[in-house]
């Protein structure tokens, strides 16, 4: 049972769930904006068909009733009511109460983790899921949750890993190609095309937007070492904020500079926070990488050795066995990571046999779509 009422004024109308006691106010020009009339948004596609141009600044709201088909609202500037679902306006309800939330929130659904996840390692079979879509939603799902996710059974094959994106998106094409090998050259443009190791990084934080999602997907290896580790970022920004708040913001609020330079044509230059937060302190990205970090000139005077010493700090987090999922990948296996939280690492490789990933880029946003089309797809149609 729901029940509205007005504000003298007519600018807000107060909704009251009388099953969940739930009440919410809204103003008139956010239900006249948010109307899902025929008018206002087309059937189809649902798209909005107005502009706020056509909502007249001084909008009031003249009447509200609730009655069997919803809730009817007229305005000052139209004879005709509006109708509303008040369940939707509920669930899209801004008029909240409560404290202020935490520097480097999460949305519901992310979930940090640490080494315990060795034991429960988010992976599948390439089959499985290209069979069955509840496998592939739940997959994603641990994309979703935790950043990363391994796969296996996968062909041993040039370009195999565009099944891999095949389940979810799009690839996204850089300087380093559709796909890129890696393995050791002789005249490597990128630390990756050697038997180093490799500090656990975020891929291109010098690119602007960066890469989303990476894949990383094996072919050969018999050489000696190579292991892979994985570390969730926003586990390690959060663990650095609880140890020390003043060093979480010092890399959420300056710009460090990324770089990469390692070929002729090549001149690619990002100035981002290494802690990214949107203006309502959601954590929403990570930047890590020693080999392509720049000179940082964006940090006052005042401000620099504060900031390395956060930097240093949050590298040890990050470098704490403690924090780091670990495997090694065998031939027709991959891993996916959410390259805007989780970190990945390898160790040197080296001697008899050989090392062969192949490796591509992809973005977030359309296995974000895929995951909720599969979640529900009802509410997608
Ligand atoms: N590769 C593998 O972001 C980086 O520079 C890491 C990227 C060369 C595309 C390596
Ligand atoms: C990379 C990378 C890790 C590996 O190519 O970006 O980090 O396992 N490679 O070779
Ligand atoms: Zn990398």
């Amino acid at each position: 049972m729901f029940e509205s009422t007005l504000s003298d004024d007519g600018q807000c109308l107060t909704l009251m769930d009388h099953g969940s006691g739930v009440s919410a106010r809204f103003h008139a020009v956010w239900l006249r904006d948010n109307a899902w009339d025929e008018a206002t948004r087309s059937p189809g596609n649902g798209q909005r068909l107005i502009t706020l141009a056509d909502i007249p600044a001084d909008l009031a709201i003249t009447g509200a009733a609730v009655n069997a088909a919803g809730l009817q609202v007229t305005f000052s500037n139209e004879a005709a009511p509006i109708t509303y679902d008040p369940r939707w306006l509920m669930d899209h309800r801004y008029d909240r109460t409560g404290p202020a939330s935490e520097r480097g929130w999460m949305p519901a659904g992310v979930r940090c983790w640490d080494s315990a996840l060795n034991t429960a390692l988010p992976t599948a079979r390439l089959d499985d899921l290209r069979q069955d879509e509840a496998a592939l939603r739940d997959w994603l799902g641990d994309l979703v949750t935790y950043g990363f996710a391994h796969l296996s059974g996968g062909p041993v094959e040039d370009g195999a890993l565009m099944k891999v994106v095949d389940l979810f998106g799009y690839v996204r094409e850089t300087n380093y190609g559709r796909q890129f090998e890696v393995r050791t050259e002789i005249n490597p443009t990128n630390l990756a095309y050697t038997g180093l190791g490799l500090q656990a990084h975020t891929d291109n934080p010098y690119r602007d937007p960066v890469p989303t999602i990476q894949i990383l997907y094996c072919l050969e290896s018999s050489a000696a070492g190579g292991d892979n580790m994985v570390v969730d970022g926003f586990a390690a920004a959060r663990r650095l904020r609880d140890e020390n708040a003043a060093w979480f913001d010092a890399l959420a609020d300056h710009c460090a500079r990324f770089e990469y330079a390692g070929d002729n044509d090549t001149r690619l230059i990002a100035r981002r926070p290494m802690i990214e937060l949107t203006p309502d302190g959601e954590l929403v990205g990570i930047r890590f990488n020693n080999r392509s970090a720049a000179a940082l000139t964006d940090i006052p005077f005042e401000a620099m050795q504060t900031y390395y010493d956060a930097y240093r700090r949050l590298g040890e987090i990050i470098d704490d066995p403690a924090m780091e999922v670990s495997f090694r990948l065998a031939p027709g296996e991959c891993f996916v990571v959410d390259n805007t939280r989780v970190l990945h690492a390898r160790k040197a490789y080296g001697g008899a046999g050989h090392r062969w990933l192949q490796g591509c880029y992809a973005d977030r946003d359309s296995l974000l779509s895929r995951y909720r089309v599969l979640s529900d797809p009802v509410a997608a149609g």
